[in-house]
């Protein structure tokens, strides 16, 4: 079946927002089924390799040098304390290991360290990713060179939205880097926040923008906003409470996006921890099929192993394993294969 349609319009997809929530809920069933066993869910694990001092401004983030909500900066993890965290998170059933940076954009001395990171956590078995800012298209090549399987760099809102939430870097900039991403081979992970303020319209242009890329994102993770105090947008919404995101809306977007993007893994992620366990089943029923695990994201708390494992047990789901990561064609050819395209067109 190929079903996969980048070309949807802010249009169809506003219907798809609109539809009865019964009627969505369905839909988007259908289109989970299509590509995934429906009780299935991926496992994976974030770690904070470089944690604050981010120049940035992003008006959600606790790491930000703007905010002031105490998170100390650190210096880039050494190679063997992640490779020891990995090591937890795969005898804890994780399938992915994801590291993040606080970083605008690596810095070319940061690279090697990096690099080793990679090539290690691979060796152990597991699926790689990492989220560290933008990157050149060397950059990429680096890492698709490393052997990184995905790499996450959110656009995080609708085009009108991402400037009212960060202005040290535009929407393009973010476009830019996802480019250099799919064009070194590595797979894509790209999703947003929902629950900043945006307004529907802000998540039907969130959405439209990932499902009109030429090649859907091979992992959308989907955060509800945890709101930390001493960031603009927690502060705003400590001090505003109807602001929070209604969980009917939030399982709409999951929603809409698994139907959109049918083939992608739809990765239920920050906000789980401040969610009911039926608002979760509400999401996994939408067509999710991704979380992240333990009792930490980044900075914030997360659900953790115990009550996870509780509430896979009570819906009967089970997680996703023993799957090849997604090795996707190699790189400085694709790039090639781009500038011919061009040259052609
Ligand atoms: N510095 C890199 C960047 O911004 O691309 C990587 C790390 S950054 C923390 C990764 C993503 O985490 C952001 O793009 C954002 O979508 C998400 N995030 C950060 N703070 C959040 C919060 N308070 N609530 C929900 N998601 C958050
Ligand atoms: C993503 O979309 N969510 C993760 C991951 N990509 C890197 C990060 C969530 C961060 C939540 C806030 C924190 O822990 O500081
Ligand atoms: Fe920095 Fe990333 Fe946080 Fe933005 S989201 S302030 S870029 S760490």
């Amino acid at each position: 079946m190929n079903d996969i349609r980048t070309d949807w319009t802010r249009e169809e997809i506003a219907v798809l927002f609109d539809l009865p929530f019964t009627e969505l809920l369905f839909q988007a069933a259908t289109a989970h089924r299509a590509y995934h066993k429906p009780d299935e869910v991926q496992l994976c694990t974030l770690l904070s390799i470089k944690t604050g001092g981010c120049p940035e401004d992003c008006g959600y983030c606790s790491q930000s040098v703007h905010a002031d909500s105490g998170v100390e900066a650190t210096k880039l993890m050494d190679v063997r304390q992640v490779l020891q965290g990995a090591a937890q998170a795969k005898d804890a059933g994780s399938q992915r290991f994801c590291m993040g940076a606080a970083w605008r954009n690596p810095k070319d001395r940061d690279m090697p360290a990096i690099v080793e990171i990679v090539k290690g956590v691979r060796d152990m078995g597991m699926e790689t990713c990492m989220t560290l800012g933008m990157l050149t298209p060397k950059q990429a090549d680096m890492l698709a060179e490393a052997g990184l399987d995905y790499y996450n760099h959110n656009i995080d809102s609708s085009p009108e939205y991402y400037e009212k939430a960060i202005s040290t870097r535009k929407m393009e900039d973010r476009l830019d880097t996802l480019q250099n991403v799919r064009d070194s081979g590595i797979n894509v992970c790209s999703g947003g926040i929902i629950g900043m303020g945006e307004t529907r319209e802000d998540r039907v242009g969130f959405v439209h923008t990932l499902a009109t890329l030429e090649q859907h994102p091979e992992s959308v993770p989907v955060n509800a906003l945890v709101p930390v105090k001493g960031t603009i947008l927690g502060d705003m919404l400590a001090d505003t409470p109807m602001a929070k995101i209604d969980d009917i809306e939030f399982v709409r977007t999951v929603a809409v996006a698994r139907i959109t993007m049918p083939k992608s893994m739809v990765r239920l992620s920050a906000g789980r921890e401040s969610m009911s366990e039926a608002t979760q089943a509400l999401c996994f029923m939408a067509g999710a099929n991704s979380i992240f695990t333990g009792d930490k994201l980044l900075t914030a708390p997360n659900a953790g192993d115990d009550s996870d494992a509780a509430l896979f047990e009570r819906l009967g789901l089970k997680a996703l394993e023993g799957e090849e990561p997604m090795r996707a064609e190699k790189s400085p050819d694709s790039r090639q294969n781009n500038i011919h395209q061009e040259a052609l067109v």
